[in-house]
């Protein structure tokens, strides 16, 4: 019987030459880490992983049956988002392989005294895993936590999970609410992606600083591709007794702007728009530079994974962005998502909406609720 021994970086990279050398019916008889000296070295560069396989043993393969499966899509027990059940199956053997491999880590730890993690850490870290943390943040937060406790403390599950939470909160940078200065006008524009709810979350607004604190407010929308996004804008804009203005040029933005001079608030509704399409973010980036708008809020939606998240707020960066707004968090199964994001864009999170209702579904960002939902405590 011939069994080979591959060795690579990652348990992926492993198990892709497996499959190449030995096809997908190849047995993995056995994997381990060359260097096992941390119990959170699983992913991270620097290690080996080692797979020993055979084409010829009669038994079950463990192997995904498309390991060239992008990483990217790889799905998290417990928070599964839609687009990504198509790799489920292809992902579960390589899930199941690192599952083994901290169960096995975590045994081997706990024979040498000094490489041991609290039982309370560990379960910590797979709680941030399970929301969609991205491992090397959980890892980083783990290693934190672990170097602020004391050893008493870190036996205490709740405590070590309360000083994570306030580690994640200081993270988290917040705006609050539109501020309105008397004898200034403001205006806010929201940008982002098609089908977030930008056009909602200005109607919440719009409702909130009219009807509750009876501000003067008026909207402008450059969302003159469909017909039917002017007229969404329109019925709340007549609901809630406010004056608009559609725009299709950025000369028309400048007349819009100086038309509603005597308000107190503005708030700019925008077409959606692809992170992808570079022409049509310069375009938004010409009429929000018109407006001179004080404030841009970039609109994601909290259902998107952590990657394209960041990947879009680098793409709107262009427009001149200033806040997150995060929507659809009643929709979220998990939040750990949104953690990355917040921290490579640098920019502070303005509002939340936790559903389609105008206008109480929106929230001002709250750092220490958002750090207790990622971790689960609410
Ligand atoms: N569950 C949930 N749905 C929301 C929320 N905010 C908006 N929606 C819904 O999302 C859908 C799209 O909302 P819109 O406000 O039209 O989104 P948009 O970003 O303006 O879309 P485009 O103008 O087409 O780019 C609608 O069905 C909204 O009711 C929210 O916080 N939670
Ligand atoms: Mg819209």
């Amino acid at each position: 019987m011939e069994i080979k021994t591959y060795r690579a970086s990652t348990m992926h990279e492993a198990l892709l030459l497996v499959r190449r050398e030995l096809g997908p019916d190849a047995a993995v008889l056995h994997t381990r880490e060359l260097r096992p000296r941390r119990l959170f070295g699983l992913v991270p560069t620097g290690r080996q992983i080692e797979v020993t396989a055979s084409a010829e043993v009669n038994v079950p393969s463990r192997l995904a049956s498309h390991v060239g499966v992008d990483r990217s899509a790889s799905v998290v027990p417990g928070c599964h988002r839609p687009q990504q059940l198509s790799a489920t199956e292809n992902v579960q053997g390589q899930l199941a392989h690192l599952q083994s491999m901290v169960a096995e880590l975590c045994k081997r730890s706990h024979q040498e005294p000094h490489q041991d993690l609290p039982e309370g850490l560990f379960k910590l870290f797979t709680d941030l895993i399970d929301a969609e943390v991205p491992e090397e943040l959980a890892r980083e937060l783990v290693e934190r936590t672990r170097a602020e406790l004391g050893g008493a403390e870190l036996s205490d599950p709740l405590l070590a999970k309360a000083r994570m939470a306030g580690m994640i909160e200081t993270d988290i940078h917040t705006t609050g609410p539109i501020e309105i200065t008397p004898g200034r006008r403001r205006l806010a524009a929201l940008v982002g992606p098609t089908g977030v709810g930008k056009t909602t979350t200005i109607a919440k607004l719009a409702a909130n600083y009219r009807l509750k604190e009876h501000r003067r407010v008026g909207l402008i929308t450059v969302d003159t591709y469909r017909i039917a996004a002017v007229e969404q804008l329109r019925t709340y804009a007549e609901i809630i007794d406010l004056p608009m203005q559609v725009v299709s040029t950025p000369r028309e933005m400048r007349e819009a702007v100086a038309q509603m001079d005597d308000l107190e608030l503005i708030l700019m509704d925008t077409a959606g728009r692809s992170p992808k399409d570079e022409v049509k973010i310069q375009e938004l980036r010409a009429f929000i530079a018109e407006a001179a708008a004080d404030e841009v809020h970039l609109v994601l939606s909290s259902t998107a994974g952590g990657r394209t998240l960041e990947q879009t707020a680098e793409r709107f960066a262009a427009v001149g962005t200033t806040a997150l707004l995060l929507t659809k968090l009643d929709e979220a199964t998990c939040m750990g998502n949104v953690l990355p994001v917040l921290r490579s864009s640098g920019l502070p999170l303005s509002y939340l909406t936790t559903g389609q209702n105008v206008p109480e579904d929106i929230e001002t960002a709250d750092a220490h609720r958002l750090a207790r939902t990622v971790l689960g405590m609410d």
